[in-house]
């Protein structure tokens, strides 16, 4: 396959599509639903929605071709060993992760509030990986599953734009990943800090990676169907 080029800020970016997946990070009903984490450290929850229908779509699409697809899900062991205390004690108690929300233990592995949101619910055979961290990288093996399907690019969707979308890029930039992130397919509970975390990704010629849309990837996804 040869290489494409789309259009994307702060420069056009080529790439090869078969040197891609797709990373869908933390559509967890913990964060977009109400009564999850999201909603318990004050945020309006209903702010991310926007995000579920052009991730389906793109989605829908990706898996007719079979191209990989890695789902990531926040959330940690039920005895919380691995939580550090950044995460866990500046919160009021009964609204810290492991303590019991209307979706079960909150942001722990196995209770519904963990699971990815039923419309985007992963297929059977597709990787997720549960991350204790914002960072998709941190104490997971993502980094050896990307090897190991020789993914040079990492097209990045999810929640939030500011939280672990913003520091999973950094992770991968880090790691020698190209990351862009599709701006329609990432939301914050603040659109100012959505705003300001694609600044950031795109700021000093592309310094963390791009920004496009899930349309320039459908245009390219397209262009192989009719191949
Ligand atoms: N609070 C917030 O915006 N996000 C998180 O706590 N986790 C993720 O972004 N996944």
């Amino acid at each position: 396959m040869s290489k494409t080029t789309i259009q994307a800020s702060p420069t056009a970016f080529e790439f090869d599509i078969i040197e891609t997946a797709l990373l869908i990070v933390d559509v967890q009903k913990d964060f977009l639903y109400p009564g999850g984490y999201g909603e318990f450290l004050g945020n309006n929850q209903a702010l991310l929605q926007g995000v579920v229908a052009p991730i389906s779509n793109l989605l829908k699409v990706w898996r007719q071709l079979r191209l990989p697809v890695v789902h990531t899900r926040e959330g940690h062991k039920p005895d919380l060993s691995d939580c550090p205390p950044t995460k866990l004690t500046r919160w009021p108690e009964g609204t810290r992760i492991g303590d019991r929300g209307p979706m079960g233990r909150i942001l722990v592995i196995g209770e519904e509030g963990q699971a990815i949101i039923d419309e985007l619910k992963p297929a059977p055979g597709e990787i997720v990986i549960d991350k204790p961290g914002k960072n998709a990288f941190i104490k997971t093996n993502l980094e050896s599953v990307l090897r190991s399907i020789r993914a040079k690019t990492l097209l990045i969707a999810g929640v939030t734009t500011d939280v672990s979308v913003l520091s999973t890029v950094t992770g991968a930039n880090d790691l020698g990943f190209n990351a862009v992130v599709l701006q329609d397919c990432v939301a914050s509970y603040s659109p100012s800090r959505h705003q300001a975390a694609l600044e950031i990704i795109t700021a000093q010629g592309g310094i963390f990676g791009w920004v496009t849309s899930s349309s320039e990837i459908l245009q390219v996804l397209q262009a192989m169907q009719v191949r």
